[in-house]
């Protein structure tokens, strides 16, 4: 058996992500994962550091982490760049004045190396909010179709409402495992192909 049909086995037994939430502050990050692990909602204050959650889902173990993204701690992103196999980049849908500054902080993380071929999902939060910018005024504002280093996918979402929260869950745990775990079954399914890169 070739060394990379061994590697792959392993991650496949593991089954772990490691997914990366950020944003501008006050995007909701920090609410978003606790409705999903259904804590009150209402008792959020700013992320000062990190938090680590970790959640089952889709039988994958996720490991969280909600970085805060004040402008003073934004150069300490690159400190959790390390094996991130999704991104999920939060913006509040209401703050119209902050866009361009989400848009900027968005595409140049984008460019950071260590996240090359990471997942991407955009979650545009607040929808609850009257006079939220839409998904369709979300993806001109942060230029979403301009990305081609990544594989992306936007959802509009409430953090309140628990609205699409789940939904976003599903897509990434779909997008990182057919990258990761399903292009395996290809290789271990063709020897020829694993012995030549062993
Ligand atoms: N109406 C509404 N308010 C929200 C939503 N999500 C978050 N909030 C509010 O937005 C504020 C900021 O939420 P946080 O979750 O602390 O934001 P964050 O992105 O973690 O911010 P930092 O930790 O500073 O980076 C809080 O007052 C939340 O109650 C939402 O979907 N709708
Ligand atoms: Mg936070």
């Amino acid at each position: 058996m070739g060394l990379l049909t061994i590697i792959r086995k392993n991650r496949m037994k593991e089954k772990e992500m490691r997914v990366l939430f950020l944003g501008l502050d006050n995007a909701g990050k920090t609410t978003i994962l606790k409705k999903l692990n259904g804590e009150d909602v209402m008792s959020v204050s700013p992320t000062l550091g990190f938090n680590i959650k970790t959640f089952i889902h889709s039988r994958y173990t996720l490991n969280i982490w909600d970085v805060g993204g004040q402008r003073t701690l934004r150069p300490y992103w690159r400190n959790y760049f390390e094996q991130t196999d999704a991104i999920v980049w939060v913006v509040d849908s209401g703050d119209r004045l902050r866009m361009s500054d989400c848009k900027d902080e968005l595409h140049k993380l984008l460019t950071e190396d260590r996240l090359t071929g990471a997942s991407l999902l955009i979650f545009a939060n607040k929808q609850d909010i009257q006079g939220s910018l839409s998904e369709g005024e979300i993806r001109d504002a942060i230029d979403l179709n301009s990305i081609r280093s990544h594989n992306w996918r936007l959802l509009p979402c409430s953090a309140i409402t628990g609205k699409n929260l789940v939904e976003g869950l599903d897509w990434v745990v779909a997008d990182v495992a057919r990258r990761l775990y399903y292009s395996t079954t290809v290789v271990q399914e063709m020897p020829s192909q694993s012995v030549a890169v062993s």
